[in-house]
């Protein structure tokens, strides 16, 4: 395509260049004809151009994915379009950001689920949401992150009951404070049966089950212990970031520690981010695919646990670990948690890109577990202190 609008422009120019050449002849009318035939000609080029162009910027948009939301399209919900409306700054041009006009934020996938988004913000305003938050997940699971802002008001969940911190860490968790529609099990007793993830085996038990041991015993070699850990930091380590942990238990064992941990997760098949606030601890909702609202250098430590999103392809991973290490401090750890890396050759090149990193290995730990289906399958466990880069 490129190829094709080089040529045409080459033809136009050459058309234009040699008129002179071309028209030697003293008789006016047949240069005017001659002339005239030129100028077809070239608007039948120009056109051809024009053609070529769009073509070309339709391919790109195709390679990209990137389509700007058409909100004229019919059945678009109006609070999408009012959200999505450009607002021009009422003092013009703003001397420090250059911009001359707000911009709502909203994912580019979006585009892909224009009948869910429509369902979304299609609302009362003023009144009160639908319930609807499984909805909302399931535009961000699409890649539609952010969500647009709504002008309703979301459903309100009676939070009677919350205890203390730090009592609140360990203590079980009404069913009665977190909103279970959308979702199979109506209550933390049911959750409890089931594997929710390979991180969530039973992990809204707080009393009974295994949660409560977790990072103070080790059930593999592969299982570090949150002190050996924190001594590997030197005392320097006071905020942190773990990465799709779950119910919280990792950030629980780290405020016992008074370090501060936020944990992402999404609900996915459980009220996760509920269920980490009611033990007074920090929950992000956001799925792994965006890039993490840190500034750069701020956290200690960043703990990621199991999959990392591991089913996708090896750039996919490589941008998560240039953000993960964009967000850690010189000097901070990177614990990697029983990382999933199915076998041999996905360790190696996870210890490639590892390595790329130059991060020093203060614990490295590769263990073997047979699943399910009597595979065996590779884990690693890494603790790495990131290098002071010039
Ligand atoms: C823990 O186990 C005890 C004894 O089996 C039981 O009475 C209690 O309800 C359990 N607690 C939770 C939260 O499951
Ligand atoms: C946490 O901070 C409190 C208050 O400063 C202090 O009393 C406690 O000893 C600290 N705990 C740990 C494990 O450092
Ligand atoms: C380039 C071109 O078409 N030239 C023509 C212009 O008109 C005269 C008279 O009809 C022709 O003799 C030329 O060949």
């Amino acid at each position: 395509m490129l190829f094709s609008v080089l040529t045409t422009n080459l033809f136009a120019l050459y058309a234009f260049t040699s008129t002179p050449t071309q028209t030697p002849t003293p008789l006016h009318s047949n240069s005017h004809k001659n002339m005239s035939l030129i100028s077809q000609h070239v608007s039948l080029i120009l056109k051809e151009i024009q053609v070529s162009q769009n073509k070309l910027s339709k391919m790109e948009k195709q390679l990209l994915g990137y389509d700007n939301i058409d909100i004229s399209r019919p059945n678009v919900a109006n609070e999408l379009k009012f959200f999505l409306q450009h607002h021009t700054l009422p003092l013009g041009k703003d001397s420090r950001s250059g911009i001359t006009e707000m911009v709502a934020s909203v994912g580019h996938t979006c585009e892909k689920s224009m009948e869910l988004l429509s369902q979304y913000m299609n609302y009362k305003v003023g009144g009160a949401c639908n319930d609807d938050w499984s909805l909302a997940q399931k535009l961000i699971l699409r890649g539609c992150e952010p969500l647009p802002r709504r002008r309703c008001f979301a459903r309100i969940v009676p939070k009677v009951g919350l205890l203390h911190f730090p009592l609140s860490l360990w203590k079980p968790i009404s069913d009665k404070i977190v909103s279970w529609s959308g979702l199979n099990c109506k209550s933390f007793a049911c959750l409890g049966t089931k594997k929710i993830s390979n991180d969530c085996v039973g992990c809204f038990d707080l009393v009974n089950g295994t949660e409560k041991y977790r990072f103070l015993r080790a059930k593999s070699k592969n299982d570090f212990l949150v002190d050996d850990v924190l001594s590997l930091g030197s005392g320097g380590i006071r905020i942190g970031f773990d990465i799709d942990g779950g119910s919280g238990t990792f950030a629980a064992r780290m405020a016992e520690r008074n370090v501060t941990v936020v944990t992402s997760s999404l609900n996915v098949d459980a009220p996760f981010n509920e269920f980490i606030a009611a033990r007074g601890l920090f929950p992000l909702f956001m799925s792994l695919d965006q890039r993490f609202p840190f500034y750069d250098n701020v956290f200690d430590l960043v703990h990621a646990a199991n999959e990392l999103g591991s089913g996708g392809k090896p750039e996919k991973l490589e941008f998560l670990m240039f953000d993960i290490d964009r967000i850690l401090r010189s000097g901070g750890l990177f614990w990697l948690d029983n990382f999933h890396c199915v076998d041999e050759e996905r360790k190696k090149t996870l210890t490639r890109l590892i390595e790329r990193f130059s991060y020093k290995k203060l614990k490295w730990v590769v263990g073997e577990r047979i699943d399910e289906s009597r595979k065996s399958q590779v884990y690693l466990s890494a603790v790495l202190q990131k290098p002071v880069r010039v």
